[in-house]
């Protein structure tokens, strides 16, 4: 098939302002660090230095959740819900006011592509703060209890594949019901978060109310370790979640964790292929894979496996892979050299144990950090990249023939996040999504995202519920539940 040929089409990068080198964002304002050091967070897509950040210490941390609690036992706390509700669609006002730096920073720290920053992470970020704000008024009639209270300081660590959105997951159903904030993004992806705290001191937030801390793992451990924080809420690995989980043991600290994934995507013959071979796309492709509810394993009827090979193979074949501020730019740069090494690893641990290869064809940029998307085929259900999370553009191909096979393998893993189900015939679907066990179940499309919709795990995948008013449940306590 001929392929067609791109002009490039550059987003300019003049609309961000970036500074030489970053502090604190502790009780309003933006402080150097006491005891801290400095690291760099640089473009995953050409290595370039992008600004000087500073690794919160112990004291930070402590700095930072002070003025949380100054701020929750302050006017934060006494303000009617009306008047919190005005702050978070000022801050959603803001943001898309301001959309297009957010995006274009978003591209630059994180190494996706513009169309994706600009499209999904930065509109849905700011609808997340549209959502809450409705809601900051109205809780006592959101069905969460009786007499529902925020916390006091929510203590918060996000990951590195949707840094902004992942920031007003957490932020904006925190703010909503009455709580304080301190919060850390991860160490490869900061930028945006800083230029958050300047959207905070536009919408004249009260001090203290946010803090955004930034640093490495340390810094987080820091935080879910503080006694003075009321509530923890993380998305991550399941490793670091265990961890977490295990440290607050035995304290009164509410947590939820929101951690990997392995989701099945699973194709049945009657339904539309060429509609569905776009879902698998969206599925493993967006992002890099870099999603936790990514459909990492397709799972497709023995039937129509060789033409799903087929056509999906030639879709692939025209994804544009480069540069992230390219507006035809598909696929971007994997976010950091170690997680490249990570998709690297385990893809030749696929081959290892015997599942074929195939890459799609295109040239890869001379610096930063790239992989090609790629299908393994004639996977079983004990190889690791069945098994594992692999986090990348990486996607495992088994079959099946009945529903109740498809079921058995798609339940087949630690994980329990979200699941796909491609058919044309409705009891089916309701069926499947009955016997999944996975948080989320998409019918007919995938990766799907609303501030409306809880999302969430079931198993390894973690516990609780982000958007929606479970999400807000997270965040009260009511009368009999202290
Ligand atoms: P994690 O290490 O879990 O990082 C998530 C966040 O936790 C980051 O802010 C991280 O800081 C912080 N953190 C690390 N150690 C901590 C500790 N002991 N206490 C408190 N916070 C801590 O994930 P990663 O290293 O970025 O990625 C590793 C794997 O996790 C990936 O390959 C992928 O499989 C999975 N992952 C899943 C998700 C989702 S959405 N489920 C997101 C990202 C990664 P630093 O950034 O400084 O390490």
């Amino acid at each position: 098939m001929a392929k067609f040929e791109y002009a490039p089409a550059p987003e300019s990068r003049a609309i961000v302002d970036l500074k030489p080198s970053y502090g604190l964002f502790i009780n309003g304002e933006f402080t150097d660090s006491q005891g801290g050091t400095a690291f760099k967070s640089i473009s995953p897509s050409t290595e370039e230095v992008l600004a000087e950040v500073t690794s919160a210490s112990e004291a930070d941390v402590d700095r930072a959740v002070a003025a949380a609690r100054r701020a929750f036992n302050g006017a934060w706390g006494r303000m009617s819900g009306a008047d919190r509700g005005k702050y978070l669609y000022r801050i959603a006002r803001i943001l898309q006011e301001r959309s297009r730096e957010f995006a274009v920073l978003e591209s630059l720290d994180n190494g996706k592509p513009i169309k994706e920053s600009r499209d999904v992470d930065v509109p849905l970020a700011a609808a997340h703060f549209f959502y809450h704000a409705g809601w900051a008024d109205k809780l006592d009639h959101a069905s969460l209890g009786r007499n529902p209270r925020p916390h006091g300081v929510v203590g918060q660590v996000i990951p590195w594949n949707f840094p902004l959105l992942m920031l007003s997951w957490k932020i904006a159903p925190a703010l909503a019901t009455g709580n304080t904030v301190v919060i850390k993004p991860a160490e490869t992806t900061p930028l945006t978060a800083l230029l958050f705290a300047e959207v905070l001191q536009q919408a004249d937030l009260p001090p203290g109310v946010v803090n955004i801390v930034t640093g490495a793992g340390t810094t987080g451990q820091a935080i879910v370790d503080h006694p003075d924080v009321d509530k923890l809420a993380f998305t991550g690995s399941t490793g670091v979640g265990k961890m977490i989980a295990r440290s607050i043991a035995g304290t009164r600290k509410k947590a939820t964790l929101e951690l990997g994934g392995k989701a099945a995507n699973i194709l049945f013959d009657d339904a539309p292929i060429d509609q569905a071979v776009e879902g698998i796309v969206n599925g493993i492709f967006f992002n890099q894979g870099h999603v936790c509810c990514a459909g990492s394993r397709l799972l497709v009827q023995e039937s129509i496996a060789d033409e799903v090979d087929q056509r999906l193979k030639r879709r692939l074949a025209t994804l544009r892979v480069g540069d992230p501020l390219d507006k035809n730019t598909d696929v971007g740069a994997i976010n950091s050299r170690a997680q490249l090494e990570r998709i690297t690893e385990l893809t030749a641990v696929g081959e290892a144990e015997g599942a074929t290869r195939w890459e799609a064809e295109c040239e890869l940029p001379a610096k930063g950090f790239w992989f090609r998307p790629t299908v393994f085929t004639g996977v079983s259900q004990t190889h690791r990249i069945a098994q594992e999370e692999i986090f990348g553009p990486v996607l495992s191909v088994l079959t099946f023939r009945t529903p109740h096979e498809a079921v058995a393998k798609a339940n087949n893993t630690p994980y329990g996040l979200s699941a796909g189900v491609w058919t044309e015939k409705g009891s089916r679907i309701l069926w499947m999504a009955d016997q999944l066990k996975a948080g989320v179940v998409w019918a007919n499309t995938f990766n799907k995202f609303d501030p409306t919709s809880p999302f969430g795990g079931y198993k390894e995948s973690g516990y609780g519920r982000e958007g929606g008013r479970h999400g807000l449940a997270a965040y009260v306590t009511t009368e009999g539940h202290r």
